[in-house]
């Protein structure tokens, strides 16, 4: 067994009985109550799910097992020289529960190094798609290619007896995470390189070598690279990416066909198709206002006129976060110490600095904050990495570190079938009604 495996091991039978005795001490106590509006609302604020990698806090954002963005960027080993954290380390840290030290990063880099290998039927199924398929089609359409490989679907068939149930779930997880970054820069070579694919360097890092696979060599853009994988991987548990990926794991569909779905959820525009529409947007502006740097009531005119086409600035708003996205202010960082005079960068600042107040004085928004896409298509247009319908496989890639660590724990905690119920408006309107 490997050793990131062995480790992974010790983990689960402490785990298992911590949940076993919590349940047994608290199982009957009440979390909260619920409101007609919450459920026709989308569930917001509604505690329904356990996700043990990572929480969010509507005023504060993100921490991922217990740390903050910055202190990530201060704790977790980097590159002899470098400054951004490598996403090796915030994958022990949200499998493991634990901070790694630069061997633990060193040996993940190696293990998904050794798994990397595609099979060649995965690009061909890709090459089967039109050029004109989105990135994101493709992308999922080559990881259910990958499907031939999964080792949970195989041990499942043999009859693997269910408390074993993480450990191909591990295996499949691992090969996933592994191969991802070679089937996402497939795709972006394939689509916009005419074809002129890089083989993968295993002596690089997981995010070097991804940038060096899509064609990106500079050391800056292997940091920007690292930052953006590490800060985009998890989100708590009811995003929808994260939440279908829990939802279809639940039913033991293996990690292939969970991240594939998880990955379909991201492709909407509400969510990570969201990075993509920022640039397309903030574009759009820049093109129709003549170029250049916009004024703030160009653009405040602009955003205007987007709210009165019925469509939403996108990049803005979230329905958890209430202040700033701490990802989006760790881009900005990156952005105004490698890039302060770039004029993308002082559109995007621009932008930020018009929008909360519009998007508040519409009196409905409940967030009027940038959300993390909202920069992110700025920092990858800096380095030429111009095809903005790519970005989402981007934000893709880096999700995978986190829905899959969060399935190998749904596994090795032996988390249940998911089946809310559900009811009809009839039905309502005929219990409260009645009162
Ligand atoms: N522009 C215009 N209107 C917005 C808005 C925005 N950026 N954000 C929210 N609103 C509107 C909603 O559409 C809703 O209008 P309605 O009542 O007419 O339907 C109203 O404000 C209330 O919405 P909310 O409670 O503040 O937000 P929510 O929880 O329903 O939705 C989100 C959250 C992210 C979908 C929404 O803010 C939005 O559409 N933002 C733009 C798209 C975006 O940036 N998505 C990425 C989010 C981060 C991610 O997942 N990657």
């Amino acid at each position: 067994m490997d050793k990131i495996k062995a480790k992974f091991e010790t983990k689960i039978g402490p785990a298992v009985k911590e949940v076993k005795d919590f349940l047994a001490q608290y199982g009957d106590e009440k979390l909260g109550e619920y409101t007609v509006e919450q459920v026709y609302g989308g569930m917001r604020s509604m505690t329904a799910l356990i996700c043990e990698t990572s929480k969010l806090d509507s005023e504060e954002g993100i921490r991922f097992r217990g740390y903050s963005i910055p202190e990530l960027q201060e704790k977790l080993p980097k590159m002899p020289g470098q400054k951004q954290p490598l996403p090796e380390g915030i994958f022990h840290l949200l499998l493991m529960d634990e901070l790694p030290n630069d061997d633990d990063v060193r040996r993940l880099s190696n293990n998904w190094a050794r798994r990397s290998i595609v099979p060649p039927h995965v690009f061909k199924t890709i090459d089967a798609l039109p050029m004109s398929s989105h990135p994101m089609t493709q992308f999922v359409v080559g990881i259910m290619a990958l499907r031939t490989e999964s080792e949970f679907q195989r041990a499942y068939r043999h009859g693997i007896n269910k408390k074993d149930y993480w450990d191909p779930t591990y295996e499949d997880s691992m090969n996933l995470i592994a191969r991802l970054p070679r089937i996402a820069a497939y795709i972006y070579r394939r689509v916009y390189r005419n074809g002129e694919h890089i083989e993968p360097d295993p002596k690089l890092d997981w995010a070097g070598n991804f940038a060096h696979m899509l064609g990106f060599e500079g050391d800056e853009f292997k940091e920007l690279m690292r930052l953006y994988l590490t800060i985009h991987s998890d989100h708590e548990g009811g995003n929808v990416s994260a939440h279908t990926v829990h939802l279809v794991g639940s039913a033991l569909s293996d990690a292939y066909l969970s991240f594939a779905a998880g990955m379909n959820g991201l492709a909407g525009p509400l969510h990570g198709l969201a990075n993509q529409e920022v640039i397309r947007w903030t574009l759009a502006m820049r093109d129709e206002l003549g170029g250049g740097l916009p004024s703030k009531e160009q653009i405040a005119n602009y955003c205007r006129k987007t709210l009165n086409e019925g469509r939403v600035i996108p990049g803005f708003g979230h329905a958890v976060l209430r202040k700033t996205d701490p990802r989006y202010i760790a881009q900005r960082e990156f952005a105004l110490e490698y890039m302060p005079h770039d004029e993308l960068f002082l559109i995007i600042s621009r932008v930020y600095e018009v929008v909360p107040e519009i998007l508040s004085s519409m009196g409905k928004v409940k967030n009027p904050w940038p959300n993390v896409d909202a920069h992110s298509g700025q920092l990858l247009m800096h380095y030429g990495l111009n095809e903005y319908d790519f970005y989402t496989v981007l934000f893709g890639v880096s999700r995978a570190l986190g829905v899959l660590s969060g399935l190998i724990w749904d596994r090795a905690l032996g988390m249940p079938l998911e089946r809310p119920g559900s009811t009809t408006t009839a039905l309502l309107k005929e219990k409260f009604e009645k009162k």
